[in-house]
C-alpha cells in the first residue's frame, strides 16, 4: 500500500498576472525488508557462530546461543530483519569473517 502525504500548496506565476496554485502529492514507499539467515553445516564451531551472531547482529550472548542452537537443530535460522543495503552488508561481513577463519558458515538474505 502506498502512503500519500499532502505537501503544502505551491504558488507559481503563470501567464501575465495569473496566479496558479498547484498541490504537490508525495508518494512515500516503505522500504522492502529482508531476513538475514544463517545456514547450518557440520564443521563451523558452535562458539564461532555465537560470536558471529553477538558481534554482527547485536544480540546478547543468551540470544545468540538460542539462534545458533535453532540453526543447529533446524538447518536455518533468522539473525535479524533489515532494509536491503543493511542486510547485504551483514551478509558480506559474516561471509568475509567466516572465510577469513576458514569456516564454511553460510549467511544469506531473503525478501520477507
Ligand atoms: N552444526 C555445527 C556444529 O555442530 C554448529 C553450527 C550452528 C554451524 C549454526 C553453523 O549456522 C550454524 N559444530
Amino acid at each position: 500500500m502506498d502512503l500519500y502525504m499532502a505537501k503544502g500548496a505551491d504558488i507559481e506565476d503563470g501567464d501575465a498576472g495569473t496566479v496558479i496554485v498547484t498541490k504537490t502529492k508525495t508518494v512515500t514507499k516503505r522500504p522492502s525488508l529482508y531476513r538475514v539467515l544463517l545456514l547450518n553445516d557440520d564443521y563451523t564451531p558452535m562458539e564461532f557462530v555465537i560470536h558471529v551472531v553477538e558481534s554482527f547482529f547485536q544480540k546478547s550472548r543468551e540470544e545468540a546461543t538460542r539462534v545458533m542452537l535453532h540453526v543447529h537443530h533446524h538447518g536455518v535460522g533468522e539473525c535479524g530483519i533489515y532494509t536491503y543495503e543493511v542486510a547485504e552488508t551483514k551478509v558480506t561481513q559474516v561471509m568475509d569473517f567466516a572465510r577469513k577463519h576458514q569456516h564454511p558458515l553460510q549467511c544469506v538474505m531473503e525478501k520477507k
